[in-house]
């Protein structure tokens, strides 16, 4: 299977609404849906219509919304929570069901026998009504590959759409999930989607590792927001995708990730990360002297991903310890101030005897640039 044959799921309205600092107003929810709609996401993923008489509400509004995305909801594979979910009017049903021992013995109690009946009843109900399936695993990674299988080929065989694989607990390397996607594409002819956790720092390099092994649809949330510390960040599965081939990305309109990062963290409340892929403060800020030289000369000396893409600018630091002379002479030119090889050293040599006393800030870098010269 082709790496550029995948689309992306976005979960901010589904999974995103399991993170503890959300709390989506209708009106956020239609904003955000908008929003990705208008970034080019492929899939829309709701939080199950039955959850509450809200969630059924505003299912039904953002179905109605006429995007070009597909608009999807998530629900148990149980037949009041399907006809619930056909009535808000969604393209979509994604089932789950948890199949891994610990959830068959804690949770729900069945057997893969059991499992397979339920879902075969939900599915055909769900295809009755015109509209796409996806059969999901929970927990898939501490499941039996054997039952994991059965039940997968026995859903195929009745012609879902997808499969989905979810490391629901973030537990999963990247080897593991290619040794698994590459096993269930060899039984089943349907698509694959992946679902991965981030609690051990695995979930974009796994989203990849599926694309790899045959996947097709991935997983994200804007910002990576969900269940604990969240799943595939959209922003860092883009800046993944784009590293490895900018074309496979090209589709959608990167220069609206900020706007969409910004959006979905004052909803929640919280900060950008400081390191957060592509939007993070510093992600495209330059410091020691050996890297500014190089950037001056040529940016993808230490950038494999071009801001200007993403609507954003790279900056560089100036006024510390570890800068040099390129890096001064550039903020020098910026103000229209010009130094002679000698000067440049000397005013570069007292920025770094400055900076070890203390932080300069850049007024007082660009005043102690104006005053030498002028001196
Ligand atoms: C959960 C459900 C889920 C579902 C993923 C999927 C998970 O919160 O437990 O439907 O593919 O991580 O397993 O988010
Ligand atoms: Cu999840």
């Amino acid at each position: 299977m082709p790496i550029d044959r995948f689309a992306i799921i976005d979960s901010t309205l589904r999974e995103g609404e399991q993170f503890a600092k959300t709390n989506f107003s209708t009106g956020q929810k239609v904003e955000i849906a908008l929003a990705l709609d208008d970034f080019g996401i492929e899939y829309i993923e709701l939080t199950s219509p039955s959850a509450s008489p809200g969630s059924f509400r505003d299912a039904k509004i953002i179905a109605g919304l006429d995007l070009r995305a597909k608009v999807l909801t998530h629900t148990r594979c149980v037949m009041d929570d399907a006809r619930c979910a056909v009535e808000t009017g969604v393209s979509g049903i994604d089932i789950l069901f948890g199949t891994s021992s610990l959830l068959r013995e804690f949770s729900h109690g069945k057997s893969v026998e059991q499992i397979i009946n339920s879902a075969t009843q939900v599915i055909t109900y769900i295809q009755d009504q015109g509209i796409e399936v996806r059969f999901s695993s929970e927990d898939s990674f501490r499941s039996n590959e054997e039952d994991l299988l059965r039940i997968y080929t026995a859903v195929d065989r009745l012609g879902v759409n997808r499969v989905g694989i979810a490391d629901t607990v973030g537990v999963a390397t990247p080897r593991q999930v290619f040794a698994l996607v590459s096993e269930i594409r060899r039984h089943v002819s349907c698509d694959i989607e992946f679902h991965g956790h981030n609690d051990a720092g695995c979930a974009i390099a796994n989203s990849f590792a599926a694309l790899e092994a045959g996947a097709t649809h991935i997983d994200t949330t804007v910002l990576g927001i969900g269940e604990r510390n969240g799943i595939t960040p959209l922003g860092g599965f883009l800046a993944r995708m784009y590293t490895v081939d900018r074309g496979l990305v090209r589709k959608y309109r990167l220069d609206y990730l900020p706007r969409l990062d910004r959006m979905v963290a004052g909803m929640a409340g919280v900060e950008i990360p400081f390191n957060n892929y592509i939007t993070g403060e510093y992600a495209f800020n330059h410091k020691a002297g050996i890297h500014t030289k190089a950037m001056l000369n040529n940016p993808e000396c230490y950038e494999i991903i071009e801001p200007g893409d993403f609507g954003l600018e790279r900056s560089i630091q100036v006024g510390h310890k570890l800068t040099g002379h390129h890096a001064v002479a550039h903020r020098a030119a910026q103000l229209g101030l010009h130094f002679g090889e000698i000067e440049l050293r000397e005013v570069t040599a007292e920025i770094k005897r400055l900076a070890d006393t203390g932080p300069i800030t850049e007024q007082q870098l660009d005043h102690l640039l104006r005053d030498r010269l002028t001196a």
